[in-house]
């Protein structure tokens, strides 16, 4: 590899353990990162820039055996004749959830962070904020919380510091307006140079519109939603990941209404109570004297207040040290 193909692949967030892994690679087999998927089709991105992609039948059905298949930021050895992944590269991380019908969905690969968005208009719910810590937390990735839509609130410094207690001191929990240039330095911890970051959260809390910011240009399409609708619309559609002009890589995410947790993230001893808190009356319902709350009026007090312990940073995490063994 030259210099200026290991400088590529660099900001791409090559590293010596990829690099290792690939030391018994035939010559015509390059790595890749994948940056897009559309369908069975991929979007990589190696050393001598971008093409379209698609896994090779033999590689595919060894990895649907496993349950397992490519992801968005995932590194993969290309073969131009052809236009194949032949293999996949070790993962440092990945961040999956539990879909509907039970399968895996995976998310995003080989991030360091997991940046999660949240509208303070209404978006914020405390058992998704714990799920989400949960699902990264146990695949090994830091998340870091930023709060958008502070303008559209009177008391964001409160909301700030509640979401703050919650989410636990080691976590960070930032004020920021997506559209505003003052991001860059807020996130520069996250964002330097062979580090990826993914910004996961619901539709409408301004993911593309940082993405947007972050990259310089307006890359991204972004969906003007109403002060009401706090439920936003889905502007993105697909994961893509972009180089950012300092050289870190940025995952851009459509919203995700719902995470579900896939089982060894953690024992869940309160699935029931989970799904009861849809029902609230208020989406920010904190199940202590609430009008309309569905938790108080199911769950004894004794239940609610395990339940509520096991929302504080901390406290009843990784329970039977199920989760702690990883994905
Ligand atoms: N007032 C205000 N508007 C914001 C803020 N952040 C984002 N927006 C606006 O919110 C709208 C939605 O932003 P997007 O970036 O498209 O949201 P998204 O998270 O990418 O949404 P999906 O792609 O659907 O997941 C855009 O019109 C943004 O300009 C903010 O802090 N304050
Ligand atoms: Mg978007
Ligand atoms: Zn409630």
């Amino acid at each position: 590899m030259s210099p200026a193909e290991h400088a590529a692949l660099t900001r791409l967030g090559w590293n010596d353990t990829l690099a290792a892994s690939i030391r018994d690679a035939p010559p015509q087999a390059v790595p890749v990162r994948v940056i897009e998927q559309h369908r069975s089709e991929y979007r990589v991105c190696g050393a001598s820039g971008e093409r379209a992609a698609r896994t090779q039948p033999l590689l595919h059905r060894h990895m649907s055996q496993q349950g397992d298949g490519i992801a968005v930021g995932d590194w993969a050895l290309y073969v131009d004749d052809g236009r194949w992944l032949v293999q996949r590269l070790p993962r440092a991380s990945l961040l999956e959830r539990a879909r509907e019908d039970g399968r895996r969905q995976r998310l995003v690969a080989n991030v360091n962070t997991a940046l999660l968005v949240m509208g303070l208009d209404g978006d914020y719910k405390p058992e998704r904020l714990a799920r989400y810590q949960q699902m990264t937390e146990a695949s090994g990735v830091k998340v870091v919380i930023a709060l958008t839509k502070a303008d559209r609130v009177a008391d964001a410094d409160a909301q700030r510091n509640e979401i703050q207690q919650q989410a636990g001191a080691a976590t960070p929990v930032l004020l920021m307006d997506p559209r505003a240039a003052t991001t860059q330095a807020l996130l520069a911890p996250y964002l330097q140079p062979g580090l990826t970051l993914a910004l996961l959260g619901s539709s409408g809390v301004g993911k593309s519109t940082l993405m947007n910011t972050l990259l310089g240009t307006e890359v991204q399409r972004t969906g003007e939603t109403q002060a009401t609708d706090d439920l936003g619309r889905h502007t993105t559609t697909a994961r893509s990941l972009r180089m950012l002009p300092g050289g870190a890589c940025l995952i851009d995410t459509p919203g995700m209404r719902e995470i579900k947790l896939v089982e060894e993230q953690v024992a869940d001893d309160f699935a029931d109570v989970r799904a009861l808190t849809d029902a609230c009356r208020f989406s920010d319902c904190q199940h202590q004297n609430e009008p309309g709350c569905a938790v108080i009026a199911a769950v004894g007090s004794e239940r609610l207040a395990a339940y509520r312990d096991s929302l504080k940073p901390r406290a009843g995490k990784f329970r039977r040290g199920k989760a702690a063994g990883g994905v």
